[in-house]
Formats: structure tokens, C-alpha cells, sequence
């Protein structure tokens, strides 16, 4: 590798349209802030970049559905991500958002300066078109039949049925989002980045001299180049986003996807005045992090971009992660199916690096994963706990029961202790090594190596047994064990900044730089304060608890699902009107004997006191429905039912997943009041 001065890292700019998610974290955030904090304790010039992506359809759509700006909508988004992000300790240098007036302005004088060097191709196609709503659907904005496997409700860009993608005019009777209008078409204008122009630029920059990126990434570009590149439209019809700055474009503004990328130099603008050498400054080396399904966007459109605009680096390396499921399930924002950031940290407190550590240890860095509370609990339980937590808590806890909480001198090493003394710069190594490659779960289990090599040191020296005979020999082992427990506190650093945090302020010392690290940290007669528990053990009901809310969402979801029956046959008026349904009093209710789901009512219709037989004994106690106001239908011909002659019904609503609630009115009136 090249040797860098300084390096920019990318994070996505996650849509601020939800919270964010432990998702959009493994894939993301915390692989990236690792790597931050890694180069800052090496010496490295870093400057760790994010912000709110606060344009696009989906926004909009969300501020249509809930009747608010799109500006309140991302408001609202950005500073909850913002200050989830904070609390979880992603370090960043700048973390700022795409309607900001700083990245307006950069998008749309990177926009200009493209479209006055003539890289733009201006084409006019046909699109669809609301006539009521004057304005031109978005794809997600048009809904029809899909194509392929004729469901209902796909969306002008994808079926969310079949997965495939399309395009609007693909979509069998095609309706607008807006209004429910079938579309027309009409003429629009717009700008294309020709893609195809740098093909072969792109071919051999990335297929020839990044054949180190990481498989995932090298193959999908593989597969976009292959087949070949064609220009792509950087503009679209909407109001909502970074308007085009060239004459007659109006009602246009920049394609999300065109301005979003431009927002990581917008944020480094707003940070500091400075900010072209992190951008422009050959010794700089940029790296974006993101998820799998923006590959193309930082690997081929984005370049193509800043190759186009010519004063720009590229990435370095853009390590880009699968995804992480939950429970089994894709995570998903509208149907809730996540773990979002910020209530985590809320019903979790304090707890920032157990997450961090789940989600390290199971990251998706080669194939999709899947996060289970279980495992959540197992790892905190059987390795924070049991592995770094209990060997930290042993060496202190010994140094204040023996030696007045001071690090005591280490007298004559044996071949023992000079080989785990030499096996602290071997682990710090591989950590490194695997940190360099982007290997973060390798670099997280390389660092925890470090607590493992002290409990077996400990459990091989035994020093409790050896107090009474040989305090000498204590003196080495306890000093050695220390050494342990600071190398710790740095390892573990860009893992797990609020323990190392803990570890530094139970070992009285500063931060030990990383080059620092090796046999002799602490000096002898060092003072120790006295430690308290690193990590605790999270019991069962609290993992129930989690799981438990995610089988309500799942409830939920499935009601929500559930289809709704389809409308019966006209009747007529005359036909109704047979039916007389009275306002009753249920006065009298207990179960039938010998059946699960019925109960003998006795109602008050006002005509007279009946006895109706209901099937609702699943759904209520008897006990809880004396005295309730509910419609009977009256003239119902009579009817045994398990011996018992049943005189009417009582009318029920019943949900799509089978739910059955009353009909009543809504204030007390007279029993035998008539209902039509
Ligand atoms: N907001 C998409 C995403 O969150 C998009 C990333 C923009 S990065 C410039 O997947
Ligand atoms: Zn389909």
C-alpha cells in the first residue's frame, strides 16, 4: 500500500426517514468507527464523515402519508440518528445532513461545473404523469400489476412480490400513488451522466488495480462493467431535493443518488475550511463504508462523477458489508422488524459496548448474518463476562488483596512468563493485521486473545495458592497480569471505548499509545484504584423481553396482512329490512357446559328476556360482560344448539385474523330500540 498522509472515511448517509438500526450499524458505523479510532491511535490524520440523506420519493411519500413537510420529517429523523449515533460513541469528525444550505449550494456547483464542461447528455422521454396532481410520478409513486407474477400494488421501479425490477411502463394498469389517476404519458427533459464514456477508465482502475477489494465488491463491479455500462439519468421530476441549476429545469431537481455522495464533501466544508486536502490531496486516502446495496453508487456512478469533474481522488478501498437479518427475518423499517439504535440504548443504559461487541463478533463481512437476542446474551454472558470482564476484575482484585493495590516489581521470569510477556506484541500484530484488511470480526477475536492468554496465565500460575509460600513469585505473576490488563485497555480501544475507558480509570493511567504497547506499561509501584464489574450478566427475562416485543411486531405485521373479505352481493333495500335488530342488555351470561366456545347469554331485548346462545366464550369472561349494551338480531328463526334452543343472535364485529369485539351503541339507551 501506498503510504498515506491522512485518511477520509465515508459512512452511507442513512435516509432520514426512520431511526437507524443495529442494520444499518454492523454494516456500517461500527466497522468504520473502529477503523477511525484504529488510524487516530496510530498517529493517523482522520477525518470520519456522516450525515442525514434527506432527499428522495421515500421522504416525500412519509410526509404525504403522515400530512407534514418533508422537511419536518427529516427534522425529525436527523436528530434522532444524530444523537443515537452520539451516545453510541461513533466517533465522528463532522456528522451533518443533505438540506443543509452548505450542501445545496456544493451539489449545485458540482452539478454546474459538470454540466458547463459539457459531460452531460440532455435527453426528452416519455414519462408518466399525473394531470390531477400536475406533476410527474416518481417511480415509487405509480402502482399497478406487476408484470411477472401479477401482484397487485408493485411499485413503478420493483415488485415487491417477485423482487423483480421494472420500469414504470412496465406495470399493467398503472395508477398514480397521489391521486389514484391512471397516469399519462408526457415528454420531460432530462440530464445523463454517459457512464458508458468511462467504462474503460473504470475497467481497468478497478478490475485491474483494486483486484484487492474485498470479493463482494470486486465481483458486483465486475458484473456492472461486464455488462456494460449506459448513461444514467442524474435529474428527476420532483420538488423536494437540490433544484437543477441550469434553465429550463423546472420542477427538477438532482437525483438523490446524484446529490447524496456530494454531501460527504459538504460535511467536510462545513467541518473545516481546510477540507480539500481530504479531498483532493493525492496522499489522502478515502475509504467508504457502506452496505452491500450501495456498491454501484460508490464504486462506478460516484467515481464517474469525480472523474468527470477531474480535480478529485477516488477511493482507495470501499469495504463494503452483507446484510444482517433478525431472528431469521430481513430487518425492515415498515414493518418495524429491526432493533433500532436508539431505543436500545434507552431500555440498555451504559450498555453501548455490549452491541458494539455483538455486532463485531457476527459481522456480515462476507455472507448475510443473523442477530438473535440469544446470541446477544451468550457472547455477553460467556465472553465479555466470563473471558475479559473476569480476568480484569482477578488481576485487580488480587494486587489490592496482596499488595495494597500497587503494581508490585516482577523478580526472575521463567520460560512461562517471558513466553506470555512476548505474546502481547504477537496478538497486538494480528489485530493489526486484521484491522488493515478490514477483517473486523478476526481483529475483535485477536484482541479478545489478549484476555484469554491472561485467564489461562492465571489459571496456570495459580498465585492464591502460592501467597502463603512464595510472595515473590506473586509479585511477578500479578505484575505480568497487570501488564495484561493495560495492553487491554488500549487493544480493546477501537472496539470498546467506554470499557477501555473503565479499564484506564481502574488502572489510574492515560491512554498508552498504541506503538506503546508491549511487556513493561506499568511502572512498579504504580497505584491501582479499585475495580468495579466490567461487564454484568444479563439474565433471561431481559433477553425474553426483547424477544417478546419482536413476536408483538409480528402479530401485528401478520394482522395487518391478514386480507380483508372481500364485498358480498348487493341485497335489497326490501331484503334489509326483514332483518329487526334491537339494542339489548346482556343480564345473565355463563359458559355452556361441555363446549369451548360457547356462552348462554340471557338478554334484555326490551320485547322480553331471552336466552341466546353466542360463540364467544374465547374471546370474553362472563363475568365481564353482564350489564353490556349489544345489538340482537331478534326474528332470527329459533335454533338447538347443544341442547339448548337459542332465541337471536348478537351482532359482531370480527377482525381479518379472527378477533370477535361487540357492537354497541354509544351511549346507554332503551333496551328494544330498533337498528336499521
Ligand atoms: N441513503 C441509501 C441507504 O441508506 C443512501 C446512502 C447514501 S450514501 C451517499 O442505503
Ligand atoms: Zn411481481
Amino acid at each position: 500500500m501506498k503510504n498515506f498522509k491522512r485518511t477520509t472515511i465515508t459512512t452511507a448517509l442513512p435516509y432520514a426517514n426512520g431511526p437507524v438500526h443495529i442494520g444499518h450499524l454492523a454494516g456500517v458505523y461500527v466497522p468504520a468507527d473502529i477503523y477511525a479510532r484504529y488510524m487516530r491511535m496510530k498517529g493517523q490524520e482522520v477525518m470520519l464523515i456522516g450525515g442525514s440523506d434527506e432527499h428522495g420519493v421515500p421522504i416525500t411519500i412519509k410526509a404525504q402519508k403522515e400530512s407534514v413537510t418533508p422537511q419536518d420529517i427529516v427534522d425529525k429523523y436527523h436528530n434522532i440518528i444524530k444523537k443515537s449515533f452520539e451516545e453510541f460513541g461513533i466517533s465522528f469528525d463532522v456528522y451533518s445532513r443533505t438540506s443543509s444550505e452548505t450542501h445545496h449550494k456544493t451539489a449545485s456547483e458540482f452539478f454546474k461545473t459538470l454540466h458547463e464542461k459539457g459531460e452531460f447528455i440532455e435527453k426528452s422521454s416519455e414519462q408518466y404523469y399525473d394531470p390531477i396532481a400536475k406533476q410527474f410520478l416518481a417511480d415509487r409513486y405509480i402502482t399497478g400489476t406487476c408484470p411477472h407474477c401479477k401482484s397487485e400494488g408493485a411499485y413503478g421501479d420493483q415488485c415487491e412480490s417477485c423482487g423483480t425490477s421494472l420500469n414504470a411502463t412496465d406495470l399493467i394498469n398503472p395508477k398514480s400513488a397521489i391521486t389514484g389517476n391512471v397516469p399519462e404519458l408526457k415528454e420531460t427533459k432530462h440530464w445523463f451522466l454517459p457512464l458508458d464514456k468511462y467504462e474503460g477508465s473504470l475497467k481497468q482502475w478497478i478490475l485491474e488495480e483494486h483486484k484487492e477489494w474485498k470479493p463482494n465488491v470486486y465481483g458486483q463491479c465486475k458484473s456492472w462493467i461486464d455488462n456494460g455500462l449506459m448513461p444514467r439519468a442524474v435529474t428527476r421530476d420532483l420538488n423536494w431535493g437540490v433544484p437543477v441549476p441550469v434553465e429550463g429545469a423546472d420542477g427538477k431537481v438532482l437525483y438523490v443518488w446524484f446529490d447524496a455522495p456530494i454531501g460527504y464533501i459538504s460535511a467536510t466544508k462545513e467541518h473545516t475550511e481546510d477540507w480539500e486536502k481530504y479531498w483532493k490531496s493525492e496522499d489522502t486516502r478515502l475509504l467508504h463504508f457502506i452496505g452491500k446495496d450501495n456498491i454501484v453508487f460508490h464504486c462506478i456512478i460516484f467515481p464517474a462523477m469525480l472523474k468527470a469533474e477531474g480535480s478529485y481522488i477516488l477511493p482507495d478501498n470501499v469495504p463494503a458489508n452483507e446484510f444482517l437479518n433478525l431472528e431469521g427475518d430481513k430487518i425492515s423499517t415498515s414493518r418495524n422488524w429491526a432493533v433500532w439504535l436508539h431505543e436500545y440504548l434507552e431500555e440498555f443504559p451504559g450498555k453501548q459496548d455490549v452491541l458494539r461487541y455483538v455486532l463485531t463478533a457476527n459481522a456480515p463481512e462476507t455472507k448475510d448474518n443473523d442477530f438473535t437476542w440469544k446470541d446477544f446474551q451468550a457472547r455477553n454472558n460467556n465472553e465479555l463476562v466470563a473471558i475479559l470482564g473476569n480476568f480484569v476484575n482477578r488481576a485487580l482484585v488480587l494486587t489490592h488483596k496482596y499488595f495494597d493495590g500497587k503494581v508490585p516489581a516482577q523478580n526472575e521470569l521463567n520460560e512461562f512468563d517471558k513466553e506470555t510477556l512476548a505474546s502481547i506484541k504477537e496478538i497486538v500484530a494480528e489485530v493489526e493485521k486484521a484491522l488493515e484488511n478490514f477483517h473486523f470480526r478476526e481483529a475483535l477475536k485477536q484482541a479478545m486473545n489478549l484476555a484469554r492468554l491472561g485467564n489461562k496465565y492465571l489459571a496456570d500460575t495459580e498465585p492464591w495458592k502460592l501467597i502463603k509460600t512464595d510472595e515473590d513469585r506473586v509479585k511477578t505473576i500479578l505484575n505480568i497480569c497487570l501488564q495484561i490488563t493495560a495492553n487491554l485497555s488500549t487493544l480493546i480501544a477501537p472496539f470498546l471505548p467506554f470499557t477501555a475507558e473503565n479499564l484506564r480509570e481502574f488502572l489510574n493511567i492515560k491512554e498508552i499509545n498504541w506503538e506503546d504497547m508491549g511487556e513493561n506499561v506499568l511502572e512498579n509501584e504504580h497505584s491501582v484504584n479499585k475495580p468495579k464489574l466490567l461487564f454484568e450478566k444479563i439474565e433471561d427475562s431481559t433477553i425474553q423481553q426483547q424477544v417478546d416485543k419482536l413476536l408483538a411486531t409480528k402479530e401485528l405485521n401478520e394482522a395487518n396482512n391478514a386480507t380483508i373479505e372481500p364485498a358480498k352481493d348487493n341485497c335489497s333495500f326490501e331484503d334489509f329490512s326483514k332483518n329487526d335488530i334491537r339494542v339489548g342488555t346482556i343480564v345473565e351470561a355463563e359458559k355452556l357446559a361441555k363446549t369451548k366456545k360457547l356462552l348462554k347469554l340471557k338478554v334484555d331485548t326490551g320485547l322480553d328476556t331471552r336466552t341466546i346462545i353466542s360463540g364467544i366464550a374465547e374471546f370474553f369472561k362472563p363475568e365481564d360482560i353482564i350489564g353490556k349494551q349489544v345489538c340482537v338480531l331478534v326474528n332470527l328463526a329459533p335454533k338447538k344448539l347443544k341442547g339448548v334452543e337459542s332465541q337471536g343472535m348478537i351482532l359482531m364485529a370480527e377482525t381479518p385474523t379472527g378477533e370477535l369485539c361487540f357492537i354497541s351503541p354509544e351511549t346507554m339507551i332503551t333496551n328494544g330500540s330498533t337498528i336499521s
